[in-house]
């Protein structure tokens, strides 16, 4: 009735943002990504069948996101399941804009299902960690992850394993606070009050099938092309919302510029930017030392942290 997951962020090339179905938190666009390696979170799920759920996040009480969790737990394991004690460790900054919800919701369904020994195959459990949160349906998958959104239902497959093509990620963390508004209703705003939500919605299957055989090909400058158009035309969205959404600070453009510079200078990167201030940076691994220093010098940031490609959420104890 115990068991331990682990799971690692995963970085969007292709976004997903906006909403099909509210309360089956349908992503209403399919989206891509590759999961990371070294930034990790691990969750133990304890069905002790104590008097109410318990959640510990890096060892405090963390009662914000205990109805999440419980939501979680009975879409695993049932809502006639015992309660249970969760604990949760992160190695990264939580609720910055860093993909920690998704490392979460694919560790969380990992370990209560081994805990409750409900034997789901793992397409379920994607689809059960993506209904609390959508990102975390691709952090149950290794390598560059496609989710395709369905009518009914998402389908998540690995499109590259990580060690078929060696991409680098390195993220530059210029703020640590948790974020002003939460992704999930930064989105809602977006589809009811922005006049770039249609276009964005229209064009997203182009963009996924174009980063789908720049992958394939190991097509690096045509990875780059459509990720950071993919991401611009995100925040554009998120710009033209009322009240508008911008996580962008100072130091977020001037890592932008940093980045624009190493390509000037012919190295093969790119950036990336979620929900949140922090830059992230795709690279091929002959680069990412230079990457590495050119992020690290510019104003603003606080730190960076490096990453290759990483596996998909598994058991890691009991
Ligand atoms: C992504 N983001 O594709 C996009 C890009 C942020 C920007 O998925 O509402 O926490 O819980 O389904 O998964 C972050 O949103 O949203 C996210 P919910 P989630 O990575």
């Amino acid at each position: 009735m115990q068991a331990t997951a682990q799971a690692q962020p995963n970085i969007a090339l292709v976004k997903y943002w906006g909403k099909r179905d509210l309360d089956r938190n349908l992503p209403a666009v399919s989206s891509l990504s590759v999961t990371l390696d070294s930034l990790w979170t691990r969750m133990s799920v304890s069905f002790d069948g104590r008097e109410a759920d318990s959640l510990e996040v890096n060892g405090a009480d963390s009662p914000d996101m205990l109805a999440r969790v419980s939501r979680c737990l009975d879409y695993v394991a049932g809502e006639d399941r015992p309660r249970a004690r969760v604990t949760s460790e992160s190695n990264f900054p939580i609720g910055a804009g860093l993909a920690s919800s998704a490392s979460a919701f694919a560790a969380l369904v990992v370990a209560a299902d081994a805990a409750a020994g409900t034997g789901h195959d793992r397409l379920t459990l994607a689809r059960l960690a993506g209904a609390i949160s959508g990102s975390a349906a691709r952090s149950l998958y290794g390598g560059i992850v496609e989710l395709i959104a369905g009518a009914d239902e998402i389908d998540v497959h690995r499109l590259m394993d990580a060690d078929e093509w060696p991409l680098e990620v390195i993220v530059a963390v210029t703020e640590e606070g948790p974020k002003p508004v939460g992704s999930g209703d930064a989105m809602i705003r977006g589809a009811e009050t922005s006049p770039f939500y249609p276009g964005w919605i229209e064009q997203q299957d182009a963009d996924m099938q174009t980063a789908r055989e720049a992958v394939i090909a190991r097509g690096f400058a045509a990875l780059a092309g459509v990720a950071e158009h993919n991401c611009l035309k995100m925040h554009s969205v998120m710009w033209s919302s009322r009240p508008p959404i911008v996580y962008w600070n100072k130091a977020t453009l001037a890592c932008m510029e940093t980045v624009r510079a190493l390509q000037a200078e012919g190295h093969s990167v790119f950036f990336t930017i979620d929900a949140g201030p922090q830059v992230k940076a795709v690279c091929l691994p002959k680069s990412a030392g230079a990457v590495e220093s050119a992020l690290a010098q510019t104003e603003g940031v606080i730190h960076t942290m490096q990453s290759r490609l990483g596996a998909g959420a598994r058991l890691i104890g009991a």
